[in-house]
């Protein structure tokens, strides 16, 4: 019984979290074919977690439409990857994310935040 009512709680978190960040394009976002869309605006990264593959070539699209100098800068600290956006003008960043992990992205001073986190073969 204790079993039973586990997995509904189970399965009510997983539709909350489904209902209000996935189905309302919030802050979570996988990647869908291999394009994902990061629009920086305000002193955010929108979406601000991006889930990748390992091993998969992924192409991390910023779209900056902050006009701070802060934000010029997108900084993979743990990846060794930095790029320079300019403003209204996509920038496609091409990557290949070898090891699984929890990977910070930031501007040049760390303010803006965002985590890609790069996900394992889910077979073991
Ligand atoms: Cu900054």
């Amino acid at each position: 019984m204790t079993i039973i009512v586990n997995l509904l709680g189970v399965a009510l978190a997983a539709f909350i979290v489904w209902w209000f960040w996935i189905s309302r394009g919030g802050s979570v976002a996988r990647s869908e074919g291999n394009t994902i869309a990061i629009t920086v605006d305000g002193g955010v990264y929108t979406p601000s977690v991006l889930r990748v593959s390992a091993g998969k070539p992924v192409t991390l699209r910023f779209l900056r439409n902050d006009p701070n100098p802060c934000a010029e800068k997108v900084i993979f600290s743990g990846l060794d990857i930095s790029a320079d956006l300019t403003v209204g003008q996509p920038y496609d960043l091409n990557i290949t994310p070898e090891k699984p992990g929890e990977y910070d992205f930031t501007c040049q001073m760390a303010m803006y935040r965002g985590k890609l986190i790069v996900e394992g073969d889910t077979k073991s």
